[in-house]
């Protein structure tokens, strides 16, 4: 008999169309019946009740004038999830797709996946509903202007940190940038991902895929594997598919697929990885375009099946359910080792009991990609101690984090009798740090 059922309820109760934040919620509970059964004194401090509830919900107005002159209007978000360990942190995602549901799912994953890090950062997302998809540079700057208009009364270097996720990266973050500066006349590290001249960090933008892979190196490692000769399939081709690939390749992986919201290229021979930066960081373009200069590739439309390219390890790094059954076990029917999670949430449950019970090794993304905002920490440390430190020394910092997460996620799963079981360990590690803290502070 589950002894969290009744939360559970209350939260689908409280959340009835919330799919995404349902979903994000019911594997953290399932997993937390481990602990209640070892602690079921945690159940009289109301913790885990409190925990499902993000701190504070805002959502705002975002008016802005196209290069026509037309006006539009857009909804903006920030969830303030929970401070218990720190400022609210956690990234701004632009993309039409954007809703309340997925804004708290994210919310509520961030609060573990920065507990993980060992750094002191409470968990917060936000976002809009606008798609940078075609937009002039003037429209993208007028329109995070009105957004940090309304974000910038809510946020603060000591109170709530944004950075980047989808459709947000350094141009986004240096027009909120300035207009914040503009508003507060402060300058703060109120963001991160900053320009590399004005209080960014080195190897930020590739620290969520370089983590990755960290992380994922440590695991293959630990089971007498690694990314030495491996096929490798990455879906996207943003911030953290485009540095998944470096290290992987780095690393000794042949990275033979990668995709965009339009579908997927295949070439043989691994990844021209200086195009894709090329094609998606310079020019904005589809990955389509690839194989213009590589015609030996392939292009097929539709992103989701791009599971059906075999291989030894897969990271998902587009964004959430985008790996469902059928693609798990494809890659199971495929001989698929081990899959690391680049995006939030990108494997629906389904897809990950297929991938546990065939033993594919699974390392869930509040653990695996936790290293883009590990060095958001890390910018923010620079900030404070008005210092820059060389790459080399960011990404050290950053790969002893990713492969501290590893043994923590690890060693919480065997102490609960559920060893390689790496959700069940993420999940329970990241909350006892949070619950742990919010209990010193009182109800
Ligand atoms: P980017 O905007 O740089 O890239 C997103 C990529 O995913 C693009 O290739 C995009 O294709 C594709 N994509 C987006 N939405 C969809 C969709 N609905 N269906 C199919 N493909 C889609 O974002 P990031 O690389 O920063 O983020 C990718 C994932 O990683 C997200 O889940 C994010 O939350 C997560 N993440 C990001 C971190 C960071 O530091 N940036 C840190 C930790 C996690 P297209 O261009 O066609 O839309
Ligand atoms: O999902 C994430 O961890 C991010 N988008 C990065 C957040 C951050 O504050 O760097």
């Amino acid at each position: 008999m589950k002894k969290l059922e009744y939360i559970k309820e209350a939260v689908i109760a409280r959340n009835p169309n919330d799919s995404e934040f349902l979903q994000a919620v019911e594997e953290v509970l399932d997993s937390l019946e481990l602990v209640v059964e070892k602690r079921p004194e945690l159940l009289k401090t109301g913790v885990i009740e409190r925990i499902v509830e993000p701190e504070r919900q805002i959502m705002f107005r975002v008016p802005w004038v196209d290069d026509n002159g037309i006006i539009q209007v857009n909804r903006g978000f920030r969830v303030q999830f929970n401070s218990a360990i720190g400022p609210y942190k956690g990234g701004l995602r632009f993309h039409p797709s954007v809703n309340l549901s997925i804004i708290k799912f994210l919310g509520f994953e961030q609060t573990f996946k920065n507990a993980l890090t060992t750094l002191p950062m409470g968990g917060g997302k936000g976002g809009c509903d606008f798609d940078p998809k075609g937009k002039s540079d003037g429209e993208i700057m007028r329109f995070c202007q009105s957004f940090m208009m309304e974000l910038s009364k809510h946020i603060g270097q000591f109170t709530d940190v944004p950075a980047g996720d989808i459709g947000v990266g350094a141009r986004e973050i240096g027009y909120l940038f300035g207009q914040y500066k503009k508003i507060k006349n402060e300058y703060t590290g109120v963001l991160t991902g900053k320009g590399l001249d004005w209080g960014g960090s080195l190897a930020r933008k590739e620290a969520t895929g370089y983590g990755l892979c960290y992380l994922m190196d440590a695991m293959l490692k630990d089971h007498n594997l690694s990314f030495e000769g491996k096929t490798t399939v990455i879906s996207g081709s943003g911030n953290v598919a485009i540095y998944a690939c470096q290290k992987a390749t780095e690393l000794g992986a042949k990275v033979v697929a990668m995709s965009d919201s339009g579908g997927y290229i295949y070439d043989e021979n691994g990844i021209d990885l200086a195009l894709i930066k090329e094609l998606k960081e310079v020019k904005r373009a589809r990955i389509s375009e690839y194989v213009n200069t590589v015609p030996t590739a392939s292009y097929t439309e539709g992103c989701g099946n791009i599971w059906n390219v075999a291989c030894d390890i897969a990271l998902p790094c587009a964004t959430q359910n985008e790996l469902d059954e059928t693609g798990a076990k494809t890659l199971v029917n495929n001989g698929c080792l081990a899959l690391g999670e680049g995006a939030n949430m990108p494997c629906t449950p389904k897809a990950i009991e297929v991938l546990q019970s065939n033993k594919v090794l699974y390392a869930p993304g509040k653990a695996s990609n936790a290293g883009g905002v590990a060095t958001s920490g890390l910018e923010m440390t620079q900030n404070s101690i008005r210092l820059s430190w060389t790459f080399e020394e960011v990404d050290a910092k950053l790969k002893e984090i990713m492969v501290t997460i590893y043994h923590d996620i690890s060693q919480t799963a065997k102490e609960f009798g559920v060893e390689d079981n790496f959700v069940i360990g993420a999940n329970i590690a990241g909350f006892l740090k949070v619950a742990n803290a919010m209990i010193d502070q009182g109800v």
